[in-house]
């Protein structure tokens, strides 16, 4: 984390500036469903953004999780990083069992399994570094791709090419174990499979059939686990005025 921890304050309800479909904010969703930080989501838009919000981070990007009075943290990675430095609650438990149900390739997501690894420095930092390879290297990619049409320079045939650079790295990966840092689930999974659900999206038919089976089936549970179904509850757009 870039700011000096920022302790809860108990007087103030966290206050989480989100938007549905926005990967990032889904990332930071997932893990303050894992915290026993309660938060009050406030569904925006992006062509509409609250002043409130502005206010707080300038740079006006969601996730904005509003701490306290002076205390805001707006990239989605430091939201993750504290919501799961912050015990978890009971309903964690039944989550993984329902999860099991749900995905017969990964078998029980186990949340558990994925705090103590946040909290182990080591392997939260080799988790970090395939986020970055995410974040710096395949987004850019996947922009291109989901818009192909505003950046002719190139086809959408060559930016999904540059991004199946990381998919085929992440189907490695998944050959090796059911999920991308070994069996249990890591912060790797739920910070990354959002970016992924983007790419396949673009062309349903044609990630289907791709030389890249692993990556379906770890998407598809993902998708399906009640952790993700969970924070993609339909919200109306918060009103400020
Ligand atoms: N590095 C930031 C990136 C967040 C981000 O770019 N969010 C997008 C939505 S997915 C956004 O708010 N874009 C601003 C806009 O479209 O006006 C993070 O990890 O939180």
């Amino acid at each position: 984390m870039n700011k000096s921890f920022l302790p809860l304050d108990n007087h103030f309800q966290p206050i989480l500036y989100s938007f549905r479909r926005c990967p990032y904010a889904m990332r930071a969703r997932m893990a303050l469903q894992l915290s026993s930080i309660q938060v009050e989501t406030r569904e925006i838009e992006l062509k509409n953004k609250p002043p409130a919000m502005v206010a707080l981070s300038p740079k006006a990007t969601v996730p904005v999780l509003q701490l306290g009075e002076n205390s805001v943290l707006d990239e989605s990675l430091d939201i993750m990083l504290l919501a799961l430095s912050h015990p978890i609650e009971p309903l964690l438990s039944s989550g993984c069992e329902a999860a099991s149900a749900s995905s017969e390739i990964i078998g029980p997501l186990d949340y558990q399994h994925l705090i103590a690894r946040v909290q182990n420095l080591a392997q939260r930092n080799e988790d970090l570094a395939l986020i970055a390879q995410n974040d710096n290297q395949f987004k850019p990619w996947l922009d291109k791709y989901k818009y192909a049409e505003r950046f002719p320079e190139q086809t959408e045939a060559f930016y999904r090419q540059q991004g199946e650079i990381f998919i085929a790295e992440l189907e490695t990966r998944l050959t090796q174990h059911a999920l991308l840092s070994g069996s249990q689930l890591s912060l790797n999974d739920i910070a990354i499979f959002p970016f992924i659900r983007q790419f396949a999206h673009v062309n349903k038919a044609w990630f289907e059939q791709s030389p890249y089976p692993k990556v379906n089936a770890w998407l598809t549970a993902l998708i399906d686990s009640p952790l993700f179904t969970s924070i993609m509850v339909k919200r109306p757009v918060w009103q400020w005025a």
